[in-house]
């Protein structure tokens, strides 16, 4: 729970299993943050690395240079901090004009089966709120969650003040 939206009070996964997290995750929703970039058929693929680094990969149809539609090809690597579920994620392209970046990476619940809701605060406003952030609903199904886990997620995302700001993301075929 988090009423005051504060985003030192957000709460993540307890005891994060980044070993069960592997694997594909199709994002159903996504809340967007300013400049978005990656739209809709977005898939991440998570893998941990034999040292036991985290490290994703993600598909995702992108507009670049304000008209040019391509499937955006992105790799991830991940930094560990002393809470399991909150990782640095150090990001970029696979072609030079995609985006780069270094955002937080939180997963806030996952039963690594099914759902996952994942958190990423870009800018934190003086009160302590986010003024730029970013999340994903990901699914391990690409037809979208299972009816039995929406209630929970609904909740999630109340708890991270991003209810009502998501949108659908569309799984077209185009990546
Ligand atoms: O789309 C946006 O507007 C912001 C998201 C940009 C980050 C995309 C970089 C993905 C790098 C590969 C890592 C995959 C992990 C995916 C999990 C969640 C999305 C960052």
């Amino acid at each position: 729970l988090c009423i005051d939206c504060l985003v030192s009070n957000i709460t993540v996964k307890q005891d994060f299993d980044r070993m069960r997290y592997q694997g594909t995750w199709y994002a159903v929703a996504k809340k967007d943050p300013v400049g978005l970039f990656l739209l809709d058929n977005i898939v991440a693929n998570y893998k941990v690395e034999e040292d036991g680094t985290m490290t994703a990969t993600a598909l995702g149809r992108v507009i670049i240079l304000n008209n040019w539609e391509m499937c955006a090809n992105m790799f991830g690597t991940f930094e560990d901090t002393e809470d399991p579920a909150k990782f640095k994620m150090k990001y970029w392209g696979a072609a030079a004009y995609l985006q780069t970046g270094y955002d937080d990476h939180w997963v806030i619940d996952t039963d690594y089966d099914n759902y996952a809701i994942h958190y990423s605060c870009r800018e934190l406003d003086v009160d302590g709120t986010c003024l730029d952030g970013y999340s994903f609903i990901f699914s391990r199904h690409p037809d979208g969650l299972r009816p039995e886990d929406q209630r929970n997620v609904t909740e999630k995302k109340q708890d991270i003040c991003f209810l009502g700001k998501y949108r659908r993301v569309a799984h077209t075929g185009f990546c």
